[in-house]
């Protein structure tokens, strides 16, 4: 902290990360000019309100913005490669994200996942475990919480979900225990190539005590010398089939039945075994996880059945953003469903969708396609119908569905290019859906 209250500090990006740092920087009487390219940042309010005394710069970069200065503070929406911040960078200055500069200043145990998808489900779980354990705990990262006001806490254990881009910009983060859930294509529109986005996901294995990885997605594997591999059949944490029931195995001792977990799907008993080996290292009992695998009923928006109307399941997966979490949506549900009447579309930042061809033919009545790449997916269906808006993909899957059948939102995109946010999304399906 002494070093950095010695340098030119600039926070890049005012927003969510942008503004943790900036309190965290008050804090400590450091006083950061703050740079933002858009016009009106979502900070800036609270900026020009709390901290008048710091610079502000908004709107498009000028030449030469960011070089007077030692360090910049970057937020995880702005790409190394910006050309200000290259030109920052040979100009002398250090670029660090919010997640390096709390690793560089934090004590309290960490343990860190990333992956494609299934994050904040199973730090969310992991949180209630250790709520049940009774352990004080601090959830930050990627979920939304800027980690660096998890620093003046007093706090057991530290839990983080880092996405690639916050990996990036992060080399000094020690983990107690580090996890990639497992890695398919997404954000193509950041990286030059599939192997640079496995590059930077790789990177939460820098420092990690323990490793845990998925024994059934290679691009996930690193030699170390402590590792746990998690999978649903054969790996150290994985699920045992007896004539008693499915159990959660432990290195081939079972240690509690699968029935008590409240989450459904496959992919949730993978995520319930992640968060066993993740926290692995720490002393908690059966009891805390049988406690919170009971009560923890997973977050809003991700497969979460909304309705049932005339025999149909209504289903929001609105947070599946990705090819890979909507194949996992209808694997997954396809065993509960007569057929599924899938509705996507939206941004698929530069994604191959292909892999979504073959479950799309298998287990789908129909397909409604919306969104500025609905024409992506379009021919992937016999049944398929490209409409104007999500109210009208509402309307046709309705009228289309039979008794048994699922409607399930998964756009396998973002949301961008209709909505501030998924979540906004799956609130206007809710929405639709309500008044069927
Ligand atoms: N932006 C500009 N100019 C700037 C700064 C940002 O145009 O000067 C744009 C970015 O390109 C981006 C948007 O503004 O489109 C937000 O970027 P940001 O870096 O300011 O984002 P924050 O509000 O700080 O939120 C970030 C994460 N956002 C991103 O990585 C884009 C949040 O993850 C995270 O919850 C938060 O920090 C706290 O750590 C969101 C996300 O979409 C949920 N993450 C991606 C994902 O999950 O797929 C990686
Ligand atoms: P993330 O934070 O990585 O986006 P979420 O827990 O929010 O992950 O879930 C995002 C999407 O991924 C949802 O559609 C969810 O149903 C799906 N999902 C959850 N766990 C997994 C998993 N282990 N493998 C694949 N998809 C998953």
């Amino acid at each position: 902290l002494d070093t950095l209250k010695q340098k030119k500090v600039t926070v890049l990006g005012l927003g969510i990360s942008g503004l943790g740092t900036v309190r965290f920087l008050l804090r400590h009487g450091i006083f950061p000019k703050v740079v933002d390219t858009r016009p009106v940042p979502p900070g800036a309010d609270w900026l020009a309100h709390n901290a008048p005394e710091c610079e502000a710069v908004f709107g498009p970069l000028a030449e030469g913005a960011l070089v007077d200065t030692d360090i910049i503070i970057i937020s995880p929406g702005i790409p190394l490669y910006d050309r200000y911040v290259v030109e920052a960078i040979a100009h002398g200055a250090e670029v660090v994200g919010d997640i390096e500069v709390f690793a560089r200043l934090n004590t309290t145990p960490v343990v860190a996942v990333t992956g494609s998808n299934g994050k904040s489900t199973v730090v969310s779980l992991a949180e209630t475990v250790c709520q049940s354990a009774g352990l004080k705990v601090g959830l930050g990262g990627n979920i939304g919480t800027s980690v660096l006001d998890l620093l003046d806490q007093d706090l057991d254990i530290v839990i983080l979900e880092l996405s690639s881009f916050q990996l990036e910009t992060t080399q000094n983060l020690k983990c107690h225990s580090a996890m990639i859930l497992n890695i398919t294509e997404d954000h193509m529109d950041r990286y030059p190539d599939f192997e640079a986005y496995c590059a930077a996901k790789k990177r939460i294995y820098q420092k990690t005590d323990l490793l845990v990885f998925n024994a059934d997605d290679e691009k996930t594997h690193q030699a170390h010398t402590h590792s746990i591999g998690v999978g649903l059949h054969k790996a150290d944490y994985c699920i045992a089939t007896t004539e008693q029931g499915d159990f959660f195995s432990i290195n081939g001792k079972h240690v509690f039945a699968v029935d008590s977990l409240l989450l459904s799907g496959k992919h949730n008993q993978f995520n319930a075994l992640a968060v066993m080996a993740l926290l692995s290292p720490f002393t908690i009992g059966k009891r805390a996880y049988q406690d919170a695998f009971s009560r923890f009923g997973g977050l809003s928006h991700r497969c979460q059945l909304i309705a049932e109307v005339a025999g149909v399941k209504y289903f929001n997966d609105s947070k599946a953003t990705n090819v890979g979490a909507t194949v996992t949506a209808l694997e997954s549900l396809q065993a509960e469903a007569q057929k599924i009447i899938l509705i996507l579309g939206g941004d698929a930042k530069g994604a191959d969708v292909s892999p979504l061809a073959a479950p799309i033919q298998s287990h789908c009545r129909a397909i409604y396609c919306f969104g500025k790449d609905a024409a992506l997916f379009s021919s992937m269906h016999t049944q398929s119908h490209l409409v104007g808006s999500l109210k009208d993909a509402v309307i046709g899957a309705s009228q289309q569905a039979q008794a048994g059948d699922i409607v399930l939102l998964a756009p396998a995109c973002a949301s961008i290019d209709m909505y501030p946010n998924y979540m906004a999304r799956g609130d206007e399906f809710c929405k639709w859906v309500g008044e069927l």
